[in-house]
Order: structure tokens, then sequence, then C-alpha cells
């Protein structure tokens, strides 16, 4: 049987999408055809427009990344609609796959959609164990619903749907407009035009003390290929860096100022949001499958973010 395959990366032109993107074009797979979408191709809430899609590329396999995606004070302001909007493309996309013959699907879940109310670290049996944190419950829910759907698609039809759990993602091509960007892509550009301006103070929000794991998004990139070529559970994996290269906001903000080569001084409003204080995740079954995986050096990873938006911050998504 023909080992060729068409894998349809919905999402294709986000943070994740772009990164999987460049991995992709360094290797030069003769027997893969990868097509990137985005939502010019179809918005993926509409049933219909989905389902021509699938019929016009005809997928073997599909990286689901697409989703309604932002940081602790656009979810805050927008849950009911992370809710729908999210509900609606897994729902779509999910459930076309099964109709077209996909022979598997990895989908894409967050360690942020964990019980607020948890012991450390959190693994992939823990996610439905109670409450999300309320910032992002909309969000959450809607994610932990692909888990769900994973498992009665899959008990009910013998698909192979599956998902991973990244922890926070940062790199290129990332979104930076301050209404809804996550922490690393809004204190880039905050930085960029405080200095372009000639400021000297660098306001961070909340209280610097929140604890967060960050992966670069060309690690992660390499990690979700593996998932779709090697990793046939239908059980979730976590694909997060190690708990011990969890750092807090204000390190965070310290290692953009070295990276700018700033002058100024960091001050924390701690009049705004913390959103959760840890969400910290075991990566022991990714370590279980791949022992010797290297994750990039933090620094290396914010300095090429950061120089990559000094180049590009024309073009990027302000
Ligand atoms: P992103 O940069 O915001 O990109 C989102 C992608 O989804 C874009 O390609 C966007 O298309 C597409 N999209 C949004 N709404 C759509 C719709 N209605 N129809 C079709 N396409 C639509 O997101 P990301 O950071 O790459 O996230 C990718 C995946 O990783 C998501 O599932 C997210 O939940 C998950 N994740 C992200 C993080 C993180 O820190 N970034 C952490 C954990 C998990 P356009 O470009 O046309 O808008
Ligand atoms: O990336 P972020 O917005 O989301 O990080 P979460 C929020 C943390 O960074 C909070 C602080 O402690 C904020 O107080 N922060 C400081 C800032 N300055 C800024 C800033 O300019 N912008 C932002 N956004 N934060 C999200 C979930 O949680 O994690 C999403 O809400 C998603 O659903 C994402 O899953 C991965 O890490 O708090």
């Amino acid at each position: 049987m023909s080992d060729n395959k068409t894998i349809l990366v919905t999402g294709g032109s986000g943070l994740v999408g772009r990164a999987i993107q460049k991995v992709i074009e360094s290797e030069g797979k003769s027997n893969e055809t990868w097509v990137f979408l985005s939502s010019k191709d179809a918005d993926l809430c509409d049933y219909n427009a989905t389902k021509q899609l699938f019929e016009k590329y005809k997928p073997t396999h599909v990286i689901h990344l697409a989703a309604m995606v932002g940081g602790l004070f656009h979810n805050m302001s927008h849950n009911l609609d992370f809710l729908r909007n999210n509900l609606h493309m897994n729902d779509n996309v999910l459930q076309i796959s099964y109709e077209t013959g996909v022979k598997k699907v990895v989908s894409c879940l967050s360690t942020c959609i964990f019980p607020d109310k948890t012991e450390y670290p959190i693994d992939e049996t823990m996610i439905h164990n109670g409450p999300p944190h309320p910032s992002n419950f909309g969000y959450s829910y809607a994610k932990r619903m692909i888990d769900v759907m994973n498992k009665a698609y899959f008990e009910q039809h013998g698909c192979m749907f599956t998902s991973v759990v990244p922890c926070n993602v940062f790199g290129p091509h990332d979104n930076y407009n301050p209404e809804s960007s996550h922490v690393i892509p809004g204190l880039i550009k905050k930085l960029f035009d405080i200095i372009k301006e000639g400021g000297d103070t660098f306001t961070v929000m909340g209280t610097g003390k929140p604890l967060r794991q960050f992966i670069y998004s060309l690690d992660l990139a390499k990690l979700f290929i593996w998932v779709l070529r090697e990793y046939n559970e239908v059980e979730p994996i976590i694909l997060s860096v190690d708990e011990s290269s969890e750092v807090s906001i204000q390190q965070l903000a310290e290692e953009l100022v070295n990276a700018f080569d700033f002058k100024g001084k960091i001050v924390f409003d701690t009049t705004k949001a913390d959103g959760q204080f840890k969400k910290t995740a075991s990566n022991k079954k990714l370590r279980k499958y791949l022992p010797d995986f290297q994750f990039t050096e933090f620094s290396q990873a914010i300095k090429e973010s950061v120089d990559w938006y000094k180049e590009n911050h024309d073009t990027a998504r302000n």
C-alpha cells in the first residue's frame, strides 16, 4: 500500500503552523505532500466550507492547529467566543476527517486547560479532574472536548484521532496585537516600541510572579511532526520543556531586556491580572519516547524571536 501522505495543516499560517512549515521545508521528504491553510482557505466554523476544503485536498492526515487563540486578557474578555468558535471548528474538522476517511488527526490542546486546583506537576491523566482557571474557561472546555471527541471517534469508529498538549509557545510569526497576544509577543512589541520612541520605562502587567514553561515554536514543530509520524495513542501527550525550565514573568522580562540590550527600568503594573499562578506540566511521557530531545536554550530562543521581530515588525501580525 502506498505510504504517500497528504497532510493538511489547519491553522498553518499561525505561530505553530509557520514553524512546522519551516521544519518541513528543511527536510524535503518526497512521499509527503504538505498543505498549510489559513482562514482564507475556509472558515472552519462553517461545516460546508470545511467539507469542500477536504474534498479539494483529500488529506490522508491532518494536523489541526486552527483555533481562536489568545493571551490571558483576550480570554478574560471573550470566554463565550473562545468556547463557541473553537467548539465549531473542532467538531467540523473531526467529523469531516471521519467522513472523508482521514487516517490520523493530531489536534492541539494546551497546558492552560488543566484544573485550576490541582497537584503539580500536571500530567496527561489530569485534564478532566476539575474546573479550569476562570480566566479562560471557554477556551479550556472547548479544548477538553477535543480529547472527549477523540475517544468517542476511536470507540465508535476506530479512528486514530489524538492530541498534543503544548505549554506556552513563542517564536517568529507570532501574534503581536496587544489586544489578543500572549505575553512574549506582547512584551516584544511593547519593548521594541519603547526603544523606538526613546523611552526608559518597560511596564510589565501583573506582579511578575506567575510561573510559565515556554517552548520555542521550532522545537514544538519538530515534536509535532514526530507525533504525526510515530505516536499512535489516542491519549494526549504533553509537549513541554522540562519542569526545571519554568521561569517567572519577571525573569522573562529580564531576558527580553537583555535581548534588546535595553538600558531602562522594568516596572510591574500590579493593577493588572496575573492569571494562573502556575501550570507546571510534566514531560515524562514525552521523555519516555524521546529521552534525548534537545530544547533550544531559552535565552537563544528569545534572542532569535526578538531578532525576527526587529527584521519583520512592519509585516508582523500587529
Ligand atoms: P495563531 O498564531 O493565533 O494561529 C491561529 C491559526 O488558526 C491561524 O492560521 C488562523 O488563520 C487559523 N484560524 C483561526 N480561526 C479560523 C477559522 N475560523 N477558520 C480557519 N482558520 C482559522 O495560533 P497558534 O499560537 O499558532 O496556535 C496553534 C494551536 O496551538 C492552537 O490550536 C492553539 O490553541 C494551540 N496552542 C497555542 C499555544 C500558544 O502559546 N500560542 C499554547 C498551547 C496551545 P488566519 O491566519 O487566517 O487568522
Ligand atoms: O501568555 P499569557 O497572556 O497567558 O501570559 P497565560 C499572561 C501572564 O503574563 C500574566 C503577564 O501573568 C500577565 O500578567 N503579562 C505581563 C502579560 N505583561 C503582559 C502583556 O503585555 N501581555 C500579556 N498577554 N500578558 C494563556 C491562556 O494563559 O495561555 C490561553 O489564557 C492560552 O488560553 C495561553 O492557552 C497558552 O499563560 O496566562
